[in-house]
């Protein structure tokens, strides 16, 4: 037993630094520890092998995937909650945070493993934090080529190919514009205080503005997000208050909203298709683009979760979140 909780993961691993920012603005004891191959041992039998990993101070298992961890939270630890108190902002968060772990991703890996500055930079920066230091330079280089390597035969299972490129981009640039001219010191998504959603966002966001290409175009369309990124990985000194349901939602959550209506849900929607009808690829058309890859099981869930969450939306809560779920088109894949 200890009174601390452990989180393993890295500092380039979205989710990681996601699930670090949310123990610190939730004041949560915890060690922060560099995946090394020493933890990697540890935890070898851990299912599935992903990054983070959190091991709660009651000797229970590691446990693994940000989003139920986060609710585990909840329910073990009392206070600074990111779970919005109105039933209608806590769904929009959920969405949002679902958007980012799920398809801003995309542009995360696209980026990271696309572009060779991008692939030499983050292959580099993987090795220099899982090997220690005194590990021969030569076999931090072969580490690092051979991760490059295996992400790289990675990207078109996750749909970073070159024909998606453009929609991919573009969802980058629209959640930038979207964040730019809301984020900063006490604005968040949903008040003056951090909701999941922001987490969420936070992950991807943090890897893109390290990342050299899509770091250039943060600094150039976003030049406060990116500020605001390097404010959300710390907020253990935030006080603050969800917004009342009455006061007006930002043009940001509207703009997001638009984004998951136009490109996330419906692009979660073809996934359930292909999958039901037993189809290797998903295709769509996205902002008049096409849009293809190979099914995945894992978003099957994401979609169903999302649909029972919204399912469980009634009276004055539901008609607040579909005022802003109709206009931005999520609606229609949420109903
Ligand atoms: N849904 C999971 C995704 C976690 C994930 O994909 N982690 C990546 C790193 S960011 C990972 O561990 N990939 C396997 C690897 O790199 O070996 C979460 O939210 O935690």
């Amino acid at each position: 037993m200890t009174d601390y909780c452990r989180v393993i993961g890295q500092n380039g691993s979205p989710y990681s630094v996601k699930m670090r920012a949310i123990f610190r603005y939730r004041r949560i004891p915890h060690l922060w520890q560099q995946r090394t191959p020493e933890q990697q041992e540890e935890t070898a039998h851990v299912r599935p092998q992903l990054m983070p990993m959190v091991l709660f101070p009651d000797g229970s298992d590691w446990r693994v995937d940000s989003t139920p961890i986060a609710y585990e939270l909840e329910e073990r630890y009392e206070g600074r909650s990111i779970l919005p108190d109105d039933p209608a902002a806590r769904f929009l968060s959920d969405l949002i945070e679902d958007f980012g772990d799920e398809w801003l991703t995309k542009a995360m890996f696209h980026y990271r493993w696309f572009y060779a500055t991008d692939r030499d930079y983050a292959a580099w920066w993987i090795a220099s934090d899982r090997l220690p230091a005194a590990t021969p330079l030569v076999d931090r280089r072969d580490f690092a080529r051979e991760i490059g390597a295996r992400q790289v035969s990675r990207m078109a299972l996750v749909g970073c190919t070159e024909a998606n490129r453009p929609v991919i981009e573009e969802s980058y640039r629209r959640t930038l514009e979207a964040l730019e001219s809301h984020c900063g010191i006490g604005a968040f998504l949903f008040g003056s205080r951090p909701a999941l959603g922001d987490f969420g966002l936070f992950g991807q966001l943090k890897t893109l503005s390290d990342d050299p290409t899509p770091r250039d175009e943060m600094r150039r369309l976003g030049p406060t997000v990116l500020h605001w990124v390097r404010q959300m990985d710390d907020l253990s000194g935030v006080e603050g208050e969800w917004r009342s349901p009455e006061t007006p939602t930002p043009d940001a959550v509207a703009a997001l909203l638009r984004i998951c209506g136009e490109a996330y849900l419906p692009y979660l929607k073809a996934n359930v298709e292909a999958a039901e009808a037993g189809k290797e690829e998903l295709s769509l058309t996205i902002w008049g683009r096409p849009y293809a890859q190979a099914s995945f099981r894992y978003q099957v869930k994401c979609y169903s979760r999302l649909r029972s969450l919204y399912a469980r939306l009634e009276g004055d809560a539901k008609d607040r979140a579909d005022a802003l779920l109709g206009p931005s088109g999520c609606l229609e894949w949420l109903a």
